[in-house]
Parts: C-alpha cells; structure tokens; sequence
C-alpha cells in the first residue's frame, strides 16, 4: 500500500483554537502528520510518495465554487485589511438569518464556517490544496489498479460542508475524492467514517444522493462535537433515503460496542456492494485522545483495519483526526496493518 503525503501541510501550522473558553494552540497540528509518516515507513508498506496537482475543479464537484473562491482568496482580503495573522471566524448566523454572502472579510468568515477551529496562517491554503491533491492522488492510485492506498491528508476534511469550514478542515477531503470516483466511472461509492467525531460534512454532502453511501461511527452529538448532526435517525433523505447510517456512541465507549457498529457498518457496506470504499480514518477514538472519550487501544486499530479489509474492495484511507500525537503514528499504521495482513 502506498502512502501520499506532502511536506505542504507544514504551511498550516503555529495556528490556534478556541477551546474551553482560551485562545490555545491548534491541537491539529504538523507533528500529527510527521509521527503518522515515520510510523507508516517503518513499517515497509510500500513507498511514500508526492502528490499531482489536480487544481481546483476536483474540490467544486462537491464544495460551492463561491466558497473555494472565499478560500483562496481570504488571506489577501484579511492581509489588504492591514490586520495581523492568524484569521480566526468569531460570528455566525442562527436559524431564521439569511443566507447572503457579504461583501466585507468578517462577514465572509462567518457566512463560510461554523465555528472557530478553522484558523488561518499565512501557508493555510497552500497547505489545504496539498491535502486535495493528497486524497485525490490515492484516488488516482486505486484508478491504476492498486486495491489500496493511504492518503495521509492534513489538514483533514470530514467536518467540511459544501460552503463551511469548521472542526479544523476546510476541504473535504474524502467527498472530494468519493466524487472524483463517481465522475471517473465508479457507480457507487461508500464512505465508512471512523473518526471520533460525526462528519457532518460528508453526511450533509452527500445526503440527498444514493450513489454514495456514508455510514458514520462517532461520540453521540448529545454529548459531543459536532453537537447538532448525527443522530442516529438520520437516514437520508429524498433519493438518498436509507444511504446514510448513524452509529452514535456515548462516552467512555470501548472496542466491544465499537467493535460491533463496526461490523453492522460493514455488513451494510457489503449489502450496498460499492466499486471503492473511502475510509474516513480518524484515530481520535484513542484512549489517551485529548480531546475525545472513546476507549479504544493500539491493538484494537489492527482489528479495525482486518474487517475493513474482510470486505474485499478496492479501498482509500484518508488521514481525518486524532490529536494523542505520542500514539497516532502506531494506530493508524496499526490499521493499515490489519488491513494488509488479511
Ligand atoms: C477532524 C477532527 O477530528 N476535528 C475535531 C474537531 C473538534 N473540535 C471541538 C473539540 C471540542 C472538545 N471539547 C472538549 C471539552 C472538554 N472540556
Ligand atoms: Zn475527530
């Protein structure tokens, strides 16, 4: 299995959150990325190598075209200001506002997020278009006949909406390359959801659709961000109903209750018989996360990627969270073992 990576994440870094009510150090950080490619090559799975620019129409097939424009051209907006670095959005509209792009930078900022873990430092695109190509080289991969890649994207992208940014991604990565399969050919296309978090992002994206079928394992929304998707009666809706599956689990879950939604996921994905599964492939369930409850440890990752693998399909890992930087490089290499391995 080969891995992608760019060197262009670095770009995305000495940023900050806002977390617990304090401006703090962004816990997305390069380190993540850096821990998970030295774990990865000492592993031998195969060489590590540099992603192609695929440019910008790839990202508008699931994101609005105004909204990668915002992207794209925010730091210079922001910077003709005469304002500081780092960009971090502070407003956002309720239910019942309306849904008009403003002309001004701090109105952009928040007619195009939804929270404040997207900050931007003067290599934040750069590095934001890198993690594209990164997804979008591993789909190219699987297109040449491998039956597995990993795409070690950073920043990550499930938490993404079509026109928000949030939860420390921007594009999203996996719909962005689920959608570069279906425009070359794949007729159905299933995206399995790993990550801590509920990627509501992906599940927005592709809610309405039955070409792409997102299942989803995460810290139930009642007790967890992102807060207000992910329930477990979201099943879809229009052509799209019965598409989309929920597995919400509350806090201080552990592997046997994971374990099982993992299998219930899987024999879904069996069920809808896809062309590729992309795997959302966040190991902030990890005990030790800092910012997450799940109770899952190292060798538990080396099951996950086993029954993933037991599904038999051409497969696209793509890096989403995980923030326990001591051990994210050992649980998603383990994954990828496991995977190999059956
Ligand atoms: C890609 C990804 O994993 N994004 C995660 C974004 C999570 N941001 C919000 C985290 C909120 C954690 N709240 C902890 C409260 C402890 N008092
Ligand atoms: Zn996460």
């Amino acid at each position: 299995m080969k891995t992608v990576y760019s060197p262009r994440h670095h770009g995305h870094s000495g940023h900050v959150e806002l977390y617990n009510g304090q401006i703090v150090p962004a816990f997305e950080k390069p380190e993540r990325a850096e821990m998970i490619r030295a774990a990865v090559e000492a592993r031998g799975f195969g060489a590590t190598i540099a992603p192609a620019e695929h440019g910008l129409a790839p990202l508008s097939r699931v994101h609005d075209p105004r909204y990668v424009d915002f992207l794209s051209q925010l730091t210079e907006l922001w910077l003709a200001d005469e304002r500081p670095l780092p960009i971090l959005p502070s407003f956002w509209r309720a239910p019942g506002m309306r849904y008009i792009e403003p002309e001004t930078v701090d109105g952009k900022l928040g007619h195009f997020s939804f929270d404040a873990g997207c900050c931007f430092v003067a290599g934040t695109w750069d590095a934001i278009r890198a993690s594209a190509d990164v997804a979008l080289t591993g789909v190219d991969l699987i297109r040449a006949g491998e039956s597995s890649a990993f795409a070690l994207c950073r920043p990550p992208g499930h938490h993404a909406h079509a026109n928000a940014m949030g939860g420390y991604c921007f594009i999203n990565n996996a719909a962005v390359a689920a959608q570069a399969f279906r425009d070359a050919g794949a007729g159905r296309v299933a995206i399995l959801d790993v990550d801590y978090h509920h990627g509501n992002g992906t599940q927005t994206i592709f809610y309405d659709r039955a070409d792409v079928l997102v299942l989803n394992i995460h810290g139930d929304p009642r007790q967890e961000y992102p807060y207000f998707l992910g329930h477990a009666d979201e099943i879809g809706a229009g052509d799209g109903e019965g598409f989309n599956g929920n597995y919400p689990l509350r806090w201080g879950t552990g592997f046997d209750a994971w374990g099982e939604a993992l299998d219930h996921a899987c024999h879904r994905v069996a069920a809808y018989a896809p062309d590729v599964v992309v795997v959302s492939l966040g190991v902030d369930t990890y005990k030790d996360d800092p910012i997450s409850q799940f109770r899952l440890d190292s060798p538990d990752y080396l099951a996950i990627g086993g029954r993933i693998a037991r599904l038999g399909l051409p497969t696209l890992f793509v890096q989403e969270g995980g923030y326990a930087v001591e051990a994210i490089g050992v649980n998603v290499a383990n994954t990828l073992e496991g995977f190999l391995q059956r």
